[in-house]
């Protein structure tokens, strides 16, 4: 079987669009593939964060991917602090990373203009990603479209080393994407990437009241100023969400009543409220059922680990070898 790896940041609860984006497709590919997922603490530390919150949110991260329908079971599930050979490699792979490549990650200038002082970490943010992949030799990495870049960095590194120690040889596997139908969701806001640090975002656990709380004010089609203005649904980030949530019928009956002006934005967003409260309805309550049960979200984390560890060890000890470092005295 092909061996799948991808991550999360707990930098905030997991929202619909990692949903969306990624986290389906990585309960999909669990019946065709060995899967790896991992809670990427160390990924979150790279922008501000809230030390006293971090431990708190990974959890609750795991709680959201054991909800979403990640199965430990027949996946790992691990969060990356958890595995120092991931921070090893990401080292490792800094001496071959191009700096000017790390420069022109959309990522990167993106996230850098929120600082005064750009952390060195915001930079080298893809090849921690990098090593994450490559530590397990995956060959597939499910992404949304805001990580194809940091995943072509992946295969250029992998390349170079290839090159460098292995004469070649194909050690490191170029790992490829695989992208969900729901490469993009746009936030609440209308405009930005839904981003758990730009608080444009529903989480996948929010009550029926806070989701409809949160799309009441959420931005349409700015032409329809008034109820009787006729509005165009493809520029409208409510009639893309339900594209997601509600069926091919209302999809059809949305766009219709958007572009007569049947409907007003406010009645378009109940019918997407209503659809999207039903979809999430089962991730809520397995997320408040596991809540209630800490020590075997605990125990999966661990095994998970454990595991985890077994494996980059052997990875980690060819590379070292091939590096040339001297090895321990056993
Ligand atoms: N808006 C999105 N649409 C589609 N896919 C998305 N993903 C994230 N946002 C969207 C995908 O979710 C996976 C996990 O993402 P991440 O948390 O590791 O990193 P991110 O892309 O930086 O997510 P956020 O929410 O935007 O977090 P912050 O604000 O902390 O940076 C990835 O596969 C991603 O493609």
């Amino acid at each position: 079987m092909a061996r799948v790896f991808s991550g999360i940041q707990p930098s905030g609860e997991l929202h619909i669009g990692n949903w969306l984006g990624a986290i389906r497709n990585w309960v999909a590919l669990q019946d065709q593939y060995e899967c790896l997922y991992c809670i990427v603490d160390q990924h979150a530390v790279t922008g501000q964060y809230d030390p006293a919150s971090l431990a708190l949110r990974t959890r609750e991260m795991a709680i959201g991917l054991l909800a979403a329908g990640v199965d430990p079971n027949g996946s790992l599930l691990f969060v990356q602090s958890h595995v120092p050979a991931h921070a090893t490699l990401a080292w490792l792979l800094t001496t071959i990373a191009p700096l000017g490549e790390l420069e022109r990650m959309t990522q990167y200038k993106d996230k850098s203009q929120r600082f005064e002082s750009v952390p060195a970490g915001l930079l080298c943010y893809p090849v921690l990603m990098a090593a994450d992949i490559l530590l397990y030799r995956a060959e597939k990495v499910p992404v949304g479209d805001d990580q194809t870049q940091h995943l072509e960095l992946t295969r250029e590194l992998a390349r170079r080393w290839n090159r460098h120690f292995a004469g070649g040889d194909a050690f490191f596997p170029e790992p490829e994407p695989i992208l969900s139908p729901a490469r993009r969701i746009i936030g609440l806001d209308g405009q930005a990437k839904m981003s758990k640090s730009l608080g444009n975002t529903i989480a996948v656990t929010e009550t029926p009241e806070q989701i409809w709380d949160k799309l009441r004010p959420a931005m349409t089609d700015p032409a329809r100023k008034t109820r009787k203005d006729p509005g165009t649904p493809e520029i409208c980030n409510i009639y893309a969400l339900h594209r997601h949530f509600s069926p091919e019928a209302t999809v059809t009956e949305v766009a219709v009543k958007c572009r007569t002006a049947g409907w007003g934005c406010i009645d378009c967003k109940r019918v997407l409220a209503d659809n999207m409260i039903q979809a999430l309805a089962p991730l809520r309550q397995r997320s408040l059922d596991l809540a209630m049960r800490p020590a075997e979200v605990t125990t999966i984390l661990a095994d998970g680990a454990a595991t985890a560890r077994r494996l980059a060890s052997e990875t980690m000890a060819e590379v070292t070898t091939r590096m040339g470092f001297l090895p321990e005295a056993s």
